[in-house]
């Protein structure tokens, strides 16, 4: 249907235009196009255009929020928080049931019937804006997409003089998987509260909502466990992180204040305590979690695999127990992940017996297992999540799981890393798994990547961020961006709407409010950059 429009689209335009030129202008040099319905990622499922029916945001607008419900006036509150900077408008946020005023009414209920838990149909007409959901996350996707189809200028943070037109039309979109993630390594470099909220922004734009988070490794501890104290303050302290320039940890009121932070925004929060491997960090803090009990030296270098938990000794179960519990216990959404990756200094039969003990703790605490693709090797029970993060297109064990009924959360290396560096120039990251640029991260199909890993096996799609080389949120956002978007729409997105060239056109679209939010992305060569 889309296809079909856009066509009409180009040959109304054309036909206005003539005399017709077939030769057009290299996409860089051409002025801003007019914003339509598509100009949105993720590609929304299903769009029909009415070019009659622009809605303009004035002075008078008002927020109409669905009467009685405390989550759609959030979610009105929220989307007047955005559009006030730039616009000037006061936006009142009216929870009633009509006014005769313009307005942008975010309402519960009443939508097309495929929109499920998290979509939304967004209606615009002349007088009005609606969003229509089931839920307060669906209504917020809709208003991120509302951002996208209002002009770059909404994102300035002071005061603009600018027409705030929307394009007319209906859009029905809802996401194609469950998971759409990122993950950010606090670990090798710690980031600090401002830092996660301030990518949980750049997420939630993009409809992502799982934040997992890489709490511990061999160079730091990042997470407050009161049973275990000196796992923040030693593990987490001054000389920790790659290079010993990487101190700092989350304490469980900060923890608590990003998984609020994360909520407000349709993000869960997903925990990692790695282990039995990347343990090193609680291990020079304790020297009673090492088998021979000699604390080995912290490590600020960035070799892995060498670092174990003693399997056979119950003390590590009583460590291990005390940990889940106390991060169990401050979040709120569904999953643990124990990690489980590179485990090279734990025997595969240590390693089975290690798993056996641990999965259970988690469901013990309330909580679903998560892990990366080595839990796959354990015959976890159903319910827990396999993280893919290999290189190749087979894995016996994970299409072994998935066919026992495990989910698969796809990360491959070489295609979702944003650790991976762009080119053999880029400043920052690794390159271990490939060189990644935009059309790889964008390139492939999280249901057709992994042999006996199809459509109903995979949970969803994750970009994780390591941060051996990252220490700034400019860091961050360099790497994330323009990769991270690509990300989130294979997540989202459903796959017959793949498409590089309408995906690098509206990635070229993004720049401007990138600029106005201060987000330093890369400026792949490979992207029409408005
Ligand atoms: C491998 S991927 C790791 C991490 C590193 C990352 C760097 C995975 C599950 N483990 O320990 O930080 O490579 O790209």
């Amino acid at each position: 249907m889309r296809r079909r429009h856009i066509l009409t689209r180009l040959l109304a335009t054309a036909a206005l235009a003539l005399p017709i030129t077939l030769t057009a202008a290299p996409a860089t040099a051409a002025p801003a196009p007019a914003r339509d319905l598509d100009d949105v990622i993720p590609a929304p499922v299903e769009t029909r255009p009415d070019d009659r029916a622009t809605f303009t945001l004035g002075p008078l607008t008002v927020i109409r929020t669905a009467p009685g419900s405390t989550a759609a006036w959030r979610v009105g509150r929220q989307l007047a928080d955005t559009l006030r900077p730039a616009t000037g408008y006061p936006l009142p946020v009216l929870p009633v049931r009509a006014t005769p005023l313009p307005e942008i009414a975010l309402l519960l209920g009443g939508a097309d019937p495929r929109i499920g838990q998290e979509g939304y149909q967004l209606d615009v007409t002349r007088h009005r804006v609606t969003i229509r959901a089931n839920t307060a996350a669906g209504l917020f996707a809709g208003t991120q997409t509302l951002r996208q189809l209002l002009p770059a200028q909404i994102e300035a943070s002071g005061r603009q003089r600018t027409r705030w037109t929307v394009p007319g039309g209906r859009i029905v979109d809802y996401p194609r998987f469950a998971y759409r993630g990122a993950m950010l390594d606090l670990a090798r470099h710690f980031h600090t509260v401002d830092e996660i909220t301030a990518y949980v922004d750049l997420l939630s734009q993009y409809k992502i909502n799982y934040l997992h988070l890489h709490l511990t490794d061999d160079q730091g501890w990042r997470i407050q466990i009161d049973s275990w104290p000196r796992l923040t303050t030693v593990g987490g302290g001054p000389g920790t992180g790659v290079d010993g320039v990487g101190p700092g940890y989350l304490t469980k009121a900060d923890y608590t204040a990003v998984v609020r932070y994360a909520a407000a925004r349709n993000i869960t929060i997903v925990p990692e305590i790695d282990m039995p491997g990347h343990t090193n960090a609680a291990q020079a803090t304790y020297a009673e979690l090492n088998c021979d009990g000699v604390a080995p030296p912290p490590r600020t270098d960035i070799a892995v695999g060498y670092s174990s938990l003693c399997i056979h000794d119950d003390l590590t179960y009583r460590f291990v127990e005390d940990v889940i519990r106390e991060v169990a216990e401050i979040t709120p959404g569904p999953y643990l992940h124990i990690g489980g990756d590179e485990a090279h200094a734990t025997t595969d039969e240590d390693y089975r017996t290690f798993m056996h003990r641990v999965l259970p703790l988690v469901t013990k605490y309330g909580k679903r297992p998560f892990g990366w693709n080595e839990i796959a090797k354990v015959d976890p029970p159903t319910d827990a999540v396999a993280q893919f993060w290999g290189t190749a297109t087979t894995n016996a064990d994970v299409a072994e799981a998935a066919a026992r009924g495990n989910k698969i959360v796809m990360s491959p290396a070489n295609k979702a890393y944003l650790d991976m560096k762009y080119d053999p120039t880029t400043r920052l990251g690794l390159s271990w798994a490939a060189y990644i640029e935009v059309r790889d991260a964008y390139d492939w199909n999280p249901a057709q990547r992994v042999t006996g890993v199809g459509e109903s096996a995979v949970l969803g799609v994750e970009a994780p961020l390591w941060s051996e080389t990252l220490r700034t949120l400019d860091d961050i956002e360099y790497m994330a961006f323009p990769r991270l978007p690509a990300i989130a729409e294979l997540g989202w997105s459903p796959a017959t709407s793949h498409d590089w060239e309408s995906f690098r056109t509206r990635l070229g679209a993004q720049a401007p409010r990138w600029r106005l939010q201060d987000v330093d992305f890369h400026a792949s060569p490979q992207v029409p950059w408005q």
